[in-house]
């Protein structure tokens, strides 16, 4: 299964075949408004591409910016990258001009491709790499740039005949840290990704329908929205701006099988699914951050549906540890999916026993390849393993169990306390509506756990509530993590893709 020939173009398998196969004629893409075949699809892309290699002087092994919340234009663009021969690096829809601009400088990016109602900082992006900005229209109710240029193309195009191993996609890590870095994808790992997770977890069929929020610029998205679904000849339903209701809405309406989402969503759709019909939902997808066990629980008793915990990267392309309904185990992220074999080391980089916590170190059928940066290369990738920074266990019978991000250990009088840990029992708490957990440095303690917390009545805040919480936290887990400094707020920073920015929280505390 995870065989490809040398002479490769990955849209060959995604999208070509179909047409060939006789299943034009399917629906691919389905929106709120709007409805695409396969043939649809096939012949939107054909286009693109004549326009971005007769109009728009692209070449071969050029950089394409992709710039639009999820709909069916953005799908048809990252096909014509492809086989026009170029990379594609798909962008968050809400990044602003200094942001691109990085992006547009560290990958050398000579195109974008751009939603005309994000056009004004994609504009305003100044950089000698990039020779062509040109817009379509994403709503698909209107006509930009693109779609005039596009009119009177081919619908058919000769795909350049790239290689297994040439670059398809350029993804840069989601900032968590703060520095983002460029990993890099070659034809066929997009391919590998396909005969993975959703083989082990899924078992996709021409008949599934997917749907999900995560942005298709997040690989997470990318696999679970536009690769499997059309990797499998089955369709998706995509989302501009994913709230839970519409989410749900869609499942009901459009008779969707498989949801991908992260656990904050989870969480909030668990509140809201009684007032739905969802009965064709048979798999529901989590990653991007650990699930905690409460939102599980509670999504099963409201639904009778097992979430499907998962952990990838960007720089492995997609997940590679997860399970299935036979082998779940709650609480736990899983077991390495088929393709992947995964180990925990300490800080010297040897196994540990059982049991042990350490760093979860991965390989398999897809890795690490940052691009301009041998040093990261050389942190990430040892010995063949890809060393996450995420601390994990694994038990005796070989399943993982996250422990905390690499940098959300705190260290408090002695005491190992995980951040995320602290966080999933401050939100069983009833006054609690997010929180994020960080150590502030401590003279006497050397770190000091501090929780920022959202509450469900901002009213409510005040000294007698914080010291109704930590005295209720005490009761409720290991007195020594609770937490002695406790803030509100009315948000927390996050990445696009849900993620809280921990970091921003200590910077902030420090300046
Ligand atoms: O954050 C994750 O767990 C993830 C999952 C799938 C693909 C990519 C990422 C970063």
């Amino acid at each position: 299964d995870f065989e490809f020939p040398e002479d490769l173009n990955c849209v060959e398998r995604l999208l070509d075949r179909h047409i060939a196969g006789g299943n034009g004629n399917k629906v691919a893409i389905r929106t709120f408004d709007t409805e695409w075949t396969y043939k649809d699809l096939y012949e939107k892309a054909n286009q693109i591409a004549h326009v971005l290699t007769e109009n728009l002087g692209l070449v071969p092994g050029n950089r394409v910016l992709i710039r639009s919340a999820n709909n069916p234009m953005y799908v048809a663009c990252w096909f014509a990258v492809l086989k026009a021969g170029g990379i594609v690096v798909a962008t968050m829809p809400l990044l602003r001009e200094k942001e691109l601009t990085v992006m547009v400088e560290s990958a050398e990016i000579s195109h974008a491709l751009c939603d005309y109602r994000l056009e004004e900082e994609m504009m305003a992006v100044k950089s000698p790499f990039l020779k062509q900005v040109i817009t379509f229209d994403g709503s698909g109710k209107g006509i930009s740039k693109l779609e005039t240029l596009m009119a009177n193309k081919s619908k058919t195009f000769n795909n350049y005949a790239t290689k297994s191993g040439s670059l398809s996609i350029i993804g840069f890590t989601s900032g968590t840290t703060g520095k983002p870095k460029m990993t890099s994808h070659y034809h066929k790992d997009i391919l590998l990704i396909c005969e993975a997770f959703p083989k082990y977890s899924l078992q996709p069929t021409p008949d599934d329908v997917f749907t999900g929020s995560p942005p298709l610029g997040f690989t997470f998205g990318l696999g679970g929205l536009v690769l499997f679904p059309f990797y499998f000849g089955a369709s998706t339903f995509l989302i501009e701006k994913p709230a839970p209701e519409l989410l749900l809405q869609a499942i009901q309406d459009y008779k969707i099988t498989i949801c991908f989402t992260a656990p904050t969503a989870w969480r909030v759709l668990t509140q809201k699914v009684q007032d739905y019909d969802i009965s064709s939902l048979r798999k529901c997808v989590s990653a991007g951050e650990t699930l905690p066990v409460k939102v599980w629980e509670d999504w099963y008793k409201a639904t009778g549906l097992k979430i499907i915990d998962g952990i990838g990267s960007t720089e492995i392309l997609h997940i590679f540890i997860s399970s299935n309904e036979e082998n779940m185990r709650i609480g736990a992220t899983g077991l390495p999916i088929r393709g992947y074999e995964a180990k925990i080391i300490d800080a010297d980089g040897n196994d540990v026993e059982d049991g042990t916590e350490g760093r979860l170190a991965v390989r398999g059928i897809t890795g690490c390849k940052y691009l301009n940066s041998p040093e990261k290369q050389m942190e990430y990738v040892q010995g063949g393993w890809n060393v996450t920074g995420d601390i994990f266990r694994k038990d005796k019978e070989g399943y993982f169990w996250f422990v905390a991000r690499g940098d959300d250990m705190i260290i408090s009088s002695g005491y190992n306390i995980s951040a995320i840990e602290v966080e999933s029992v401050l939100l069983t708490n009833e006054n609690v509506a997010e929180c994020a957990v960080v150590g502030l440095p401590d003279e006497n303690r050397g770190m000091l756990v501090c929780a920022y917390i959202v509450l469900k009545d901002k009213s409510k805040a005040c000294d007698e509530l914080t010291k109704a919480i930590q005295d209720w936290f005490k009761e409720a887990a290991a007195p020594y993590k609770y937490p002695r400094e406790i803030k509100y707020v009315d948000v927390l920073p996050k990445t696009e893709t849900g993620k809280i920015q921990r970091f921003k929280l200590k910077n902030t505390v420090q300046a």
